[in-house]
């Protein structure tokens, strides 16, 4: 059994690693005991931490490792969950200082916003694109805390899924007016692309991803409310992001997102 005093000393580590923005080791090695289960009472431990220093809330929760460019990237089967708060939202077309970021990478996402709540453990697609309001392109900056970028599923959801910010394009489409598994997707990194994808390369269907974690949400007492964002995963790998990098994302349909980074 592990201890309510590890739990809330292991959320503290993490949340100081990211305030001072160094690296730390992965607790697996160190603590064989923790499982999926500790790893989210971890992660809300963090957040309630986060909220209450930094003043902020929940604005919404992102889904992370829904893709097999992802999956396969970090060793990793099996998607994971974080929370998003509203002091990680950053501004379209905004210019990011690297400064605060360990590490960071970032990745191309497609945003849903929420005009009803969804309550597991029986949603379906077709319950998420019911409760959508809209969805909008999306980038989120990630930047593990653990040294080198490197963990099992147990330490990133502890870690609340690597997440970092989050950028959320300004206009809103219908779920109706955009194709969720056909929608193309083109990432370019200073003018150039990076990585080409679909809106199915995520677990076929955005919408599934976020069904699914509608689902998995439920058994600990949590669910997506209305006016939450969810970003439902990066469509391709994630990339280094270093000053003077400028960044964009383009999706058919749905207009593009640019950001770019500076000392
Ligand atoms: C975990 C978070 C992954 C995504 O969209 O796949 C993620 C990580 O790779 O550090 O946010
Ligand atoms: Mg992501």
């Amino acid at each position: 059994m592990i201890k309510t005093d590890t739990i809330d000393q292991i959320a503290y580590e993490l949340y100081q690693a990211e305030r001072e923005a160094y690296e730390i080791n992965k607790f697996v090695d160190q603590y064989p005991e923790l499982d999926l289960a500790i790893a989210y009472e971890i992660q809300d431990k963090l957040i309630n931490i986060k909220c209450q220093k930094e003043n902020t809330v929940i604005s919404g929760r992102k889904l992370g490792l829904t893709s097999k460019a992802k999956q396969e990237m970090m060793g990793v089967h099996e998607p994971s969950y974080g929370v998003l708060l509203d002091n990680m939202k950053i501004d379209e077309d905004a210019v990011i200082s690297i400064k605060p970021f360990i590490h960071a990478k970032i990745e191309p996402e497609i945003a849903f916003v929420f005009k009803k709540d969804i309550k597991g453990p029986f949603v379906s697609i077709a319950d998420v694109l019911e409760a959508t309001d809209y969805v909008t392109p999306a980038m989120e900056i990630i930047d593990s805390r653990y040294k080198n970028f490197n963990f099992t599923l147990i330490d990133v959801i502890a870690d609340n899924s690597s997440s970092s910010r989050y950028i959320l394009g300004s206009k809103r489409y219908k779920v109706e007016e955009v194709d969720l598994e056909l929608m193309g997707c083109v990432f370019k990194k200073n003018g150039e692309i990076f990585a080409t994808s679909a809106a199915g390369s995520i677990m076929g269907n955005p919408a599934r991803a976020i069904a699914w974690m509608a689902n998995k949400l439920i058994a600990r007492g949590q669910h997506i409310k209305a006016g939450e964002v969810v970003l439902s995963g990066a469509l391709t790998g994630a990339e280094a992001i270093a000053k003077g990098d400028q960044f964009t994302v383009s999706f058919d349909g749905i207009g593009s997102l640019k950001v770019s980074f500076t000392e």
